[in-house]
């Protein structure tokens, strides 16, 4: 693992990480109640949609309004989490209900996050701290990086949104089959996913818009490879022993959080959906990003 850059001016971001770290509950979301219209607007999957939401022009895509984020639908229900073949902190493999939920078909981007006016460079008189620039420098549709959880979060909550738990981060990317990878059980390609062998990772991030053929069940790019991706839970080694069955996430008690997928500059292996991996949550590297999810309106997981 390459080096982490830790901040430097962490004591700007004490406050931040008191009030959001502290976890007593996922934060809130703008999804709304289910108003007397909402079968009016109806999903792909003939779902209610949230408000702010909207059929995009493709099939199976959404556009989240907020922060024009395209979505996709992951349905309720179970799915396998967890690897018998894995390290032991993907055991026991369980079956996992969650209710319905919308994911980023994408990792966020230097586009999206610049314009939610959160910073992403320095400002004369500001010590407001920002994301760096790679070396390679910004481009607006790679990943945003070197972002840490914390801030990850402060986008999603200005967009409306949050970030995956480790369960809906697992079921976006291997659907409700166990499969190993998004695509399925074939070994990665260039054309699927982006790790430290392809050639674009010689130099940079790949664009969030690539290797379609690496597409999960629900149509969402990248969940293997290109940025490693920050996921809501604290990380807990007996996670899956513990915690519920249904839409689990641990919140507190454990000072890393998870990040899920893999990134452009590890090995293949690191790609696998059901590896689990962790850092600090002020963290923040050139190799992590992270996306975002929304509540379904009423599509409830029943047990
Ligand atoms: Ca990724």
């Amino acid at each position: 693992m390459r080096r982490t850059d830790r901040d430097a001016r962490r004591g700007v971001h004490l406050l931040l990480i008191t009030c959001l770290a502290a976890g007593s509950a996922l934060p809130a979301t703008a999804v709304p109640a289910l108003g007397a219209d909402a079968g009016d607007r109806l999903g792909w999957h003939d779902e209610p949609m949230p408000d702010g939401l909207e059929r995009a022009e493709a099939e199976g895509e959404y556009r989240w309004t907020k922060d024009g984020a395209v979505m996709v639908w992951v349905s309720p229900g179970a799915f396998p989490m967890g690897s018998e073949t894995g390290p032991a902190d993907e055991r026991p493999v369980r079956e996992v209900w969650l209710d319905g939920f919308y994911v980023d078909k994408h990792e966020v981007s230097w586009a999206l996050w610049k314009a939610s006016g959160l910073p992403w460079a320095p400002e004369p008189g500001s010590r407001m701290p920002y994301p760096k620039a790679p070396d390679w420098g910004i481009r607006d549709d790679e990943p945003v990086v070197n972002v840490s959880w914390t801030w990850a979060r402060e986008y999603a909550e200005w967009a409306g949104k949050r970030l995956p738990t480790e369960a809906e981060w697992e079921k976006a990317a291997r659907g409700t089959d166990g499969r190993t990878w998004p695509w399925g059980e074939e070994p990665p390609s260039f054309e699927r996913a982006v790790w430290r062998d392809h050639p674009v990772a010689k130099k940079s991030l790949a664009t969030v818009d690539c290797c379609a053929a690496g597409a999960s069940p629900w149509g969402a790019l990248n969940l293997a490879g290109n940025a490693y991706e920050w996921c809501e839970d604290v990380y807990d080694s007996r996670a899956y022993s513990t915690l519920p069955e249904r839409n689990p996430v641990k919140l507190d008690g454990g000072r890393y959080r998870v990040l899920r997928g893999g990134a452009f500059l590890l090995e293949v292996e690191d790609l696998r959906s059901a590896l689990r991996y962790r850092l600090y949550p002020e963290d923040r590297a050139d190799y992590i990003g992270f996306r975002t999810v929304l509540p379904g309106v009423t599509a409830t997981a029943e047990p």
